[in-house]
């Protein structure tokens, strides 16, 4: 690992991962490497949670996004994570999040590195970096993700640096760091996906690294469902409402950049484009994922932006095999970047992002089952959503077997409201809501998107809802009567509703 550390001072301080575990106190404040299983900390922060079982101390815990290897799972099982930010998918933590036994914090991600400069978390105690090699002048090149690392290594008083030995030094290259500095922010000159702006590694002062930690894992890889009819049916239309666009004129056969949250309803979608009429394809998006590089295979998408490369197994295989005919097509920046509501909107964005539950008026719920227990966080869908060209939200019709409709009278908690969305898709078809009122969206998302079992029930609420009067009609004493069925009968079917 010496070739790895070129800065030569810092060979001396090569230290086990249970070494790094110690300078953690109770209390600390940590920012850590880690963007949807991409480029976390494999090494240290598991240790960290071995240390706490006979050992007992709390830290706060900031990432990029969600890590992988079920280190949030380890670290909540030891008791370690007092609070945790931005965004976790782990169902351990998920438990004691909603137990109340880890307070977490549900932040868009592009935010994190806005409160941290802020000091609103007073300081920043220890960073954790993966990197693939620590440069000459000291500066570290990150893998296969940037997330938050370059706010962290400049923030924190103490650095901690974890170099994987399994990404190889060609990574050198695919980053792209920028610093927007303080009030009045730098201009973010980002004029096309492709566009460079900053350095391919983030600098860091080397006398805050208390210590480097050699480790081979690779990244947790991606679980990619297949596509099934319904995540296909839905694809379909959302690929011809794209070919309607294209033919009325508001749109190229090379759209705009596209966003896709992960999951197979975006996997599906971003696959319907291998096959499709559309060509020069770009992304400006979070995660960089299979579908990404399948698209970048069949030449229909020319560049790909992200702040991650969050893959299956065999992509991961592959992506290494053949990195150099990859290099030159993608680009992870900062997630303060990637998300940046100024990029986003210059670049005319078309964001698609997936609901637990949407309401007929078009507000989406994307984090909290029945309004009270959180799911896995609203990443960065919030930032894409409000400033994208085209905000598009998918989504099953239903949950569980039917027994839970997934449009609703009105959404038991709000995370993108009906100003911030623009197209709902379910796989009974697809709701342009945009540049209509109350009243018109009601009507469209009884038709094109609710399942059979549920329309009659919320067409027969809308009509009643009207008959009362209001901008946004509702009957405030049923409006969440879906839930309540739910909660005591199982279902939220009509029968059970008005039993
Ligand atoms: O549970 O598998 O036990 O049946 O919720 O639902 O339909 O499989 O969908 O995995 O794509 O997740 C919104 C959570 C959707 C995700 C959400 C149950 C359902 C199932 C999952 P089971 P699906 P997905 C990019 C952008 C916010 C973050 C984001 C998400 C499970 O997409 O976290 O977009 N998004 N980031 O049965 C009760 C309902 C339900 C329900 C579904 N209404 N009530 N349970 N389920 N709807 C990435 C980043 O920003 C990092």
């Amino acid at each position: 690992y010496q070739d790895r550390i070129l800065y030569s001072s810092l060979r001396d301080k090569v230290i086990s991962a249970e070494q790094a575990a110690l300078f953690f106190k109770d209390n600390t404040i940590v920012g850590c490497s880690g963007f949807t299983k991409a480029g976390d900390s494999k090494a240290v922060l598991s240790a960290l949670a071995q240390r706490a079982l006979t050992d007992p101390l709390q830290i706060t815990l900031i990432t990029g996004a969600s890590l992988g290897h079920n280190t949030d799972g380890n670290l909540a099982a030891s008791n370690v994570l007092k609070r945790r930010m931005p965004f976790q998918v782990d169902p351990v933590l998920r438990k004691k999040v909603n137990n109340g036994e880890v307070l977490f914090i549900d932040q868009h991600l592009s935010e994190t590195v806005e409160q941290l400069r802020s000091k609103l978390y007073d300081t920043l105690d220890i960073a954790v970096i993966e990197c693939a090699l620590i440069k000459e002048d000291g500066s570290i090149v990150p893998t296969t993700s940037v997330g938050n690392s370059a706010t962290f290594a400049t923030l924190a008083n103490k650095i901690i640096l974890e170099i994987n030995l399994s990404i190889p030094v060609t990574v050198e290259g695919i980053h792209d760091i920028f610093d927007t500095g303080d009030f009045p922010r730098k201009i973010i000159p980002i004029m096309a996906a492709d566009s460079r702006i900053g350095t391919a590694s983030i600098p860091i002062d080397p006398a805050k690294v208390v210590g480097v930690v050699i480790t081979h894992t690779q990244d947790s890889p991606a679980e990619i469902a297949p596509p099934d009819a319904q995540t296909l049916a839905i694809a379909g239309h959302l690929l011809d409402f794209f070919e309607h666009e294209v033919k009325v004129g508001r749109l190229k056969k090379s759209l705009l950049p596209l966003q896709a949250g992960i999951g197979k309803v975006a996997n599906a979608v971003l696959g319907g484009f291998v096959e499709g009429d559309f060509h020069d394809l770009t992304m400006y998006s979070e995660v960089l994922q299979d579908s990404t590089f399948d698209l970048l295979d069949s030449g229909k998408m020319t560049f790909a932006s992200g702040s991650s490369i969050t893959v299956s197994d065999a992509y991961y295989k592959k992506i290494w095999a053949e990195f150099d005919r990859y290099k030159s097509k993608i680009l992870l920046r900062p997630q303060d970047l990637s998300n940046a509501a100024g990029v986003i909107r210059r670049l005319g964005v078309i964001a698609i992002n997936t609901a637990l539950e949407c309401d007929m008026y078009g507000n989406v719920n994307s984090t909290h089952v029945a309004g009270t227990n959180m799911m896995n966080g609203i990443g960065g869908s919030g930032d894409f959503a409000r400033n994208a060209y085209l905000s598009i939200f998918v989504t099953p019709s239903v949950a569980k077997n039917n027994t839970i409709s997934r449009i609703v009278p009105m959404v038991s908690h709000v995370d993108h409201t009906e100003h911030d969305v623009d197209i709902i898709v379910t796989e009974n078809g697809l709701a342009d809501l945009r540049g209509l009122a109350p009243r018109e969206r009601a009507k469209l998302m009884i038709s094109k998107c609710v399942h059979a079992d549920y329309k009659d029930a919320l067409a027969d609420y809308y009509q009643r809802a009207v008959k009362r009067g209001g901008h946004t009609p509702h009957l405030l004493e049923e409006a969440f009567s879906w839930y309540t069925s739910l909660q005591q009968t199982g279902s939220m079917k009509p029968a059970e509703v008005f039993a």
